[in-house]
């Protein structure tokens, strides 16, 4: 019946099972490089190792990882499921990724000093967005209340960010959110008028953390707040976490429930996420000494997995775990003080140079450039800089109206400093910004709005021609430096 209905699919299924092995006859064995069975995507990762070692990276968030690290990121461990926690998996065959994930917390502990009766840690997310949801989720209600930094004051999306116009971010949809802003006058966190603003919202949550502050968080002042209102502090110090692992820029530890972070930024390793939390008594009642046990360990393992995140990726832990046991390393110390003396050569080299920056200085990794004394904006110099293969990012400084066309920009030393930056060489990386800077000021006063600028920087001959003369110079002395992680070609 089905032959004479579907005599040609009766065929083919004959013709495959009279020859089993004719369908895997070629010679495909899964073991072919990249380069011979994808030329196109290599070309592509080609193009950026080139771009990465031709450019000056001064992305504050961005880091170069190690080889070792990166061997680990691509390794076998991408084939395996592992839902769950160690010892308790919802697939066979974990044995080796079992000892992996305990590995990689004892290091996590280890590396931020912490004493394994008094905090645990969650190895798992994918990265700090999801860090911070998870963390959220794990202690707070829906419409439960946060306050977190302002994102156009250096705070992060997930601390909340909405504008008057929309909930931008999902911490904002989900939970009530009320920044707290920096002091526009001193460009330091404004503490008086986050503890204010405290005692009329009554937050469940304070966020301790920032993406574009180039100053010391006061966490001490931060628990207090939030012990006005038993609310929990949860510090994301992701960008500032290889510092507090050598210590040296305070540690959020001592005065948080917890502590998340991305462990791509200063720490130096693969891209992705930790979540760090309080265990043992959380509080003793003042008359009748009854303890308050945390319960963060469950309530933050079970928000990560099931309620969040599928399988951990098992190489992101393997390589967090590389990155973690360098940075036990008197190396890495080391790295981190050049990184802090990098960042103070910057802040000075521009300011000597005119430059305001926003608070006066730097005490970590970044400087944050308030360009609009210059006539120019952080849009339109980000564009020029790209040009001339420095890549640094717009961001907005107290004041801006516009997110889009931010008036400051972002500069970070972690990265140069892996590639073995020292303050000469900083010196010589402000240089290269001022001479970007006055392109894009000249080209400004002959345009008008950002597309017209953007397409006179890429077409007037002399603008090109001082484009391309920055960037010659630029790339011959980036090129000049070893690049960890990967060989130059
Ligand atoms: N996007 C990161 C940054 O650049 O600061 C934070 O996650």
């Amino acid at each position: 019946m089905l032959s004479r209905l579907y005599p040609r699919l009766i065929q083919q299924v004959y013709a495959v099972n009279a020859s089993p092995l004719s369908r895997f006859s070629s010679k495909w064995t899964g073991r072919e490089s990249l380069e011979s069975e994808d030329p196109e995507i290599l070309r592509i990762i080609k193009n950026e190792k080139d771009r990465q070692l031709r450019g000056l990276e001064l992305i504050a968030s961005e880091n170069f990882c190690s080889r070792a690290a990166i061997e680990a990121m691509s390794s076998c461990l991408t084939n395996k499921y592992s839902e769950g926690y160690p010892g308790q998996r919802y697939y066979g065959g974990t044995e080796n990724v079992d000892e992996l994930e305990l590995l990689c917390q004892k290091r996590a502990l280890e590396a931020f000093h912490l004493n394994p009766d008094e905090w645990g840690v969650n190895v798992q997310p994918y990265s700090g967005s999801p860090a911070n949801f998870a963390a959220y989720t794990a202690v707070l209600k829906p419409h439960d209340r946060i306050m977190g930094l302002d994102l156009p004051d250096g705070g992060h999306l997930t601390h909340g960010f909405m504008t008057d116009a929309k909930r931008i971010s999902s911490t904002s949809i989900y939970f009530e959110s009320m920044p707290y802003r920096l002091n526009p006058s001193t460009g330091y966190i404004d503490m008086d008028a986050l503890e204010n603003s405290a005692k009329l919202f009554r937050p469940r949550m304070i966020i301790a953390g920032a993406s574009a502050y180039s100053r010391l968080i006061d966490y001490k002042r931060m628990r207090e707040i939030a012990d006005q209102h038993g609310a929990y502090v949860l510090s994301d110090m992701a960008h500032i976490s290889g510092l507090v692992a050598t210590q040296l820029v305070p540690s959020p530890f001592e005065h948080s429930d917890i502590v998340t972070t991305t462990t791509h930024k200063t720490l130096r390793g693969p891209r992705a996420g930790i979540i760090f939390f309080r265990k043992g008594v959380r509080s003793v009642h003042k008359k009748t000494g009854k303890e308050t046990m945390y319960d963060l360990e469950s309530r933050i393992n079970f928000a990560v997995f099931p309620s969040l995140q599928g399988g951990p990726h098992n190489p992101a832990i393997a390589a967090i775990a590389v990155a973690l046991k360098q940075s036990m390393e008197p190396f890495f110390k080391e790295y981190q003080i050049q990184t802090l003396k990098n960042a103070a050569t910057m802040a000075s080299e521009l300011t000597a140079r005119g430059y305001n920056l926003v608070s006066g200085g730097t005490d970590n990794h970044l400087v944050l450039v308030d360009l609009r004394p210059k006539g120019i904006d952080g849009a339109r110099t980000e564009k020029v800089l790209e040009l001339a293969s420095v890549t640094v990012n717009k961001n907005s400084v107290p004041g801006d109206k516009s997110a889009l066309m931010p008036g400051g920009l972002r500069l970070g030393a972690p990265a140069l400093t892996s590639r073995d930056f020292v303050e000469e060489d900083f010196v010589k990386v402000v240089d290269f910004l001022d001479k970007g800077v006055e392109i894009a000021i000249e080209a400004k006063k002959k345009t008008k709005k950002l597309a017209d600028f953007k397409s006179f920087i890429e077409t007037n001959p002399e603008t090109v021609e001082k484009i391309s003369n920055l960037r010659n110079e630029v790339e011959k002395f980036a090129r000049s430096f070893p690049m960890p992680g990967f060989e130059d070609h």
